[in-house]
């Protein structure tokens, strides 16, 4: 049996009912096969059974009261996965179908993306089975609190960074940095995505959608396309869909889709992203409400955005998103390009497909690394103490997806098939933490 599959099956055998970890770690250990296979040193170095073995998993209660005095309990999760090249550094996510295997996978992921962006940050994740929808401003900030009371003892900013992810945007980032400096008495960048008064970056915001479009575009300069007079798909109406939206359609791109978990809504001019944003971003409404205020515009709750015939696809909602039978219809209608903004949105069986059929597919630990690139900019700028300009942010940001770009091209190119990004995305991200890993020893 192969090294590669010793280890699969232990890793499997021990993470029994995990099957977005197992997801995640199949597709990485596939491919960097080439590369292990061509140097005893990872097997050696037991790099693969260390790299699959998280540092550490803290699993805690998380209680707090409704607004009609009932007391409430959350399970609070924050998996630090590998510090072989920095601080563990990932989102936390708040949503209901939560759990260690989901968390597991997203902090796995981290480890790559992380590396991929040439800045110094380990990989980790966490969150809780919390669900934000419906809560009042008073029950979101005592969850948000109570939750770091426990998650403070196990972060600070040279130790684990956590930032936002599904459900968690500024405001929660904002009640859970108010928690942890009343019970440290630090002040120090110990979360990302802060706001712009307390030490937040400009562009942050911005950079997981902007990001993900960068890449999409360098992508389609090879074959000498571009954003410009495309027709693009994209799922998801939250921080990566919204400006993901608004950079495809600066450069030329007309979006028509987007999607909550309720439903998606159609519109052939092109999306008005004022109202989405007012919709999403200020009254945290659903987006069915698009239809109410866009004359024309459609909205649906059967099947979804992927019927849809477009040029680009962006999936920026979940894990598992998009399905073989998905992939198969954005084919037949024609797609060129899809850029995943979410995490892991597209099956294994679709990520299939659309190599076989010579899509371009852009992964998501290269296509959505633009977020957490610009929170490794917020942590240098914390320590520095200085803010740099929107424009400074945002050069970095484009500069950044472009040698991310560059590395995944020429690692596919140096090891497996030219333009499979799947592969050189994970080799180049594998390579940088392995030798780390080796040169600081067991
Ligand atoms: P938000 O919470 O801002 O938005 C999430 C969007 O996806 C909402 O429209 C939500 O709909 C929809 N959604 C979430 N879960 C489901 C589900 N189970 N089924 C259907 N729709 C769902 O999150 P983000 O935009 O921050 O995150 C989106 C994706 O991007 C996630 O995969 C995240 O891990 C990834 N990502 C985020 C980064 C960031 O910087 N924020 C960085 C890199 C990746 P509804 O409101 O109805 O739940
Ligand atoms: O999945 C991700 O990369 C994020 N949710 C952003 C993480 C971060 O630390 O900014």
């Amino acid at each position: 049996m192969s090294y590669i599959q010793q280890v699969r099956d232990t890793v499997a055998a021990r993470n029994v009912g995990q099957p977005e970890f197992m997801q995640a770690v199949d597709e990485v250990l596939t491919t960097i096969a080439p590369i292990v296979e061509s140097d005893a040193v990872y097997k050696n170095n037991a790099i693969l059974e260390r790299i699959t073995e998280p540092d550490r998993q803290i699993m805690f209660r998380v209680p707090w009261t409704d607004d009609n005095g009932n007391i409430r309990v959350n399970r609070g999760y924050r998996v630090q996965f590998n510090n072989a090249i920095g601080p563990y550094k990932g989102g936390l996510r708040l949503h209901p179908s939560v759990n260690l295997s989901i968390i597991k996978f997203l902090s796995f992921e981290q480890i790559f993306k992380n590396s991929l962006t040439g800045l110094p940050i380990g990989g980790g994740k966490g969150g809780s089975d919390f669900d934000p929808k419906g809560k009042s401003e008073r029950e979101i900030r005592e969850f948000c609190q109570s939750f770091m009371t426990e998650l403070a003892r196990h972060i600070g900013a040279d130790v684990d960074v956590p930032a936002g992810d599904i459900g968690v945007s500024g405001r929660e980032i904002g009640y859970m940095f108010g928690q942890y400096k009343r019970l440290t008495n630090v002040y120090e960048g110990v979360l990302t995505g802060k706001g712009l008064p307390y030490g937040g970056s400009l562009a942050r915001t911005e950079a997981t959608g902007f990001g993900l479009v960068y890449i999409v575009q360098n992508m389609l300069e090879t074959i000498g396309d571009g954003f410009k007079g495309k027709t693009v798909a994209i799922s998801g109406a939250g921080n990566v869909a919204i400006y993901a939206a608004q950079k495809a359609t600066e450069l030329g791109g007309k979006v028509v889709t987007m999607s909550d978990s309720n439903g998606w809504i159609y519109d052939k001019n092109g999306i008005n992203l004022q109202v989405i944003k007012d919709i999403k971003e200020i009254k945290r409404g659903r987006i069915k409400e698009y239809t109410d205020r866009v004359n024309g515009a459609e909205y649906h709750t059967d099947d979804n955005v992927w019927q849809t015939k477009c040029d680009i696809a962006l999936p920026c909602a979940t894990q598992n998103e998009l399905t073989l039978a998905d992939a198969k219809t954005l084919i037949k209608n024609g797609v060129i390009a899809v850029g995943e903004g979410a995490n892991m949105p597209s099956t294994t069986e679709a990520i299939n497909a659309f190599q076989a059929a010579h899509v371009l597919f852009m992964p998501a630990k290269a296509a959505n690394a633009g977020g957490v690139a610009v929170s490794a900019l917020e942590m240098s700028q914390n320590s520095q103490r200085l803010s740099w300009s929107f424009d400074k942010v945002d050069d970095k940001l484009k500069y950044i997806m472009r040698d991310i770009f560059d590395k995944a091209a020429s690692a596919a190119k140096q090891y497996a098939t030219p333009a499979d990004y799947v592969a050189g995305a994970n080799i180049a991200g594998f390579l940088k933490v392995a030798q780390a890993m080796i040169a600081q020893g067991v």
